[in-house]
């Protein structure tokens, strides 16, 4: 393995218990960490440690001994900015002070397509756009890049940013015919941006290779990935759902439904 020890956040989630089996290879120890359950270690290669993300004093703890990050730990929908400021916001401060204190050098962090959320479908983006988030969760991910673009410039970590598109079995919708990703091309691509040299703070797009792409990803090739599967093998099941109407949201927006959700408590 090519790192000691490798820490997952996020590891009870979709995406985490995906690549819990699929990153155990990387590191002579990967380190799990999640606020819900995660079950036992699953042999001698595992740790795991549960912590809450907004615990400062609990994610230093953390973070100790490990050499890489892949922090996928946080709200992962738009939610009340109370619960988004808790686990990103705070969480992703902790995370880069814990990575700080311990010498990590290196963070694979998962953003998402909702910084951009606001550009209309027609738009073809890439990752030096303004940022447009479409709301509380999309403002969190835009933190955590500055966020990553800061304790660079300042401390020399560094981290991939990799704004995730949809990252299931397989596209459920029309919108995700264009923002999927698979979790082949997701583990490849964590892979690539643990291990490629000085990325500094690196923006890319998280997407298979979709017939429909709404992402200029030049940026992803310089850290040696290029998607393999495309949503176009779904395309019959898809489509076979009902219509939808030019008016919704999910027809003309990047972030589809997220930027017509809120206000809440009134
Ligand atoms: P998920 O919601 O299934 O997993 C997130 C995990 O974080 C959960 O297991 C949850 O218990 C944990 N968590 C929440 N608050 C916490 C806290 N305060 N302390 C510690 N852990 C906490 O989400 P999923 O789909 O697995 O996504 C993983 C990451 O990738 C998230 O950061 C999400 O925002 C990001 N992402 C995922 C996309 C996707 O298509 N699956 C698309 C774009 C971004
Ligand atoms: C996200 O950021 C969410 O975490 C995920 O659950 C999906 O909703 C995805 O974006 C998407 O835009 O499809």
């Amino acid at each position: 393995p090519r790192l000691q020890r490798l820490l997952l956040t996020g590891a009870a989630g979709g995406l985490g218990k995906v690549l819990r089996e699929r990153l155990a290879g990387l590191a002579q120890v990967l380190r799990v960490s999640d606020i819900a359950a995660l079950g036992e270690a699953r042999g001698a290669h595992e740790e795991v440690v549960p912590c809450d993300l907004s615990d400062k004093q609990a994610v230093d703890a953390l973070l100790a001994g490990c050499d890489a990050i892949v922090h996928l730990g946080g709200v992962s929908v738009e939610r009340p900015f109370e619960e988004i400021l808790e686990a990103n916001i705070k969480g992703i401060f902790n995370v880069y002070e814990a990575a700080r204190r311990h010498g990590v050098k290196r963070v694979v962090f998962a953003s998402s397509n909702h910084v951009i959320g606001f550009y209309e479908q027609t738009e073809k983006l890439d990752a030096n756009v303004l940022r447009r988030p479409d709301g509380y969760y999309g403002l969190s991910k835009s933190f955590g890049e500055d966020m990553a673009q800061f304790y660079f410039d300042r401390y020399g970590i560094e981290t991939v940013s990799i704004r995730i598109g949809s990252s299931f079995p397989e596209p459920l919708n029309r919108r995700m015919m264009s923002t999927w990703l698979s979790y082949d091309d997701l583990t490849a691509l964590i892979e690539k941006s643990l291990f490629t040299p000085q990325v500094g703070h690196a923006v890319v797009y998280g997407a298979s290779a979709n017939k429909d792409v709404w992402w200029d990803n030049h940026a992803a090739a310089k850290l040696g990935w290029t998607p393999k599967d495309s949503s176009e093998a779904f395309r019959a099941k898809v489509e076979a759902q009902p219509p939808v109407a030019p008016t919704d949201p999910n027809a003309i927006y990047q972030g589809g439904a997220f930027t017509a959700q809120g206000p809440f408590g009134d």
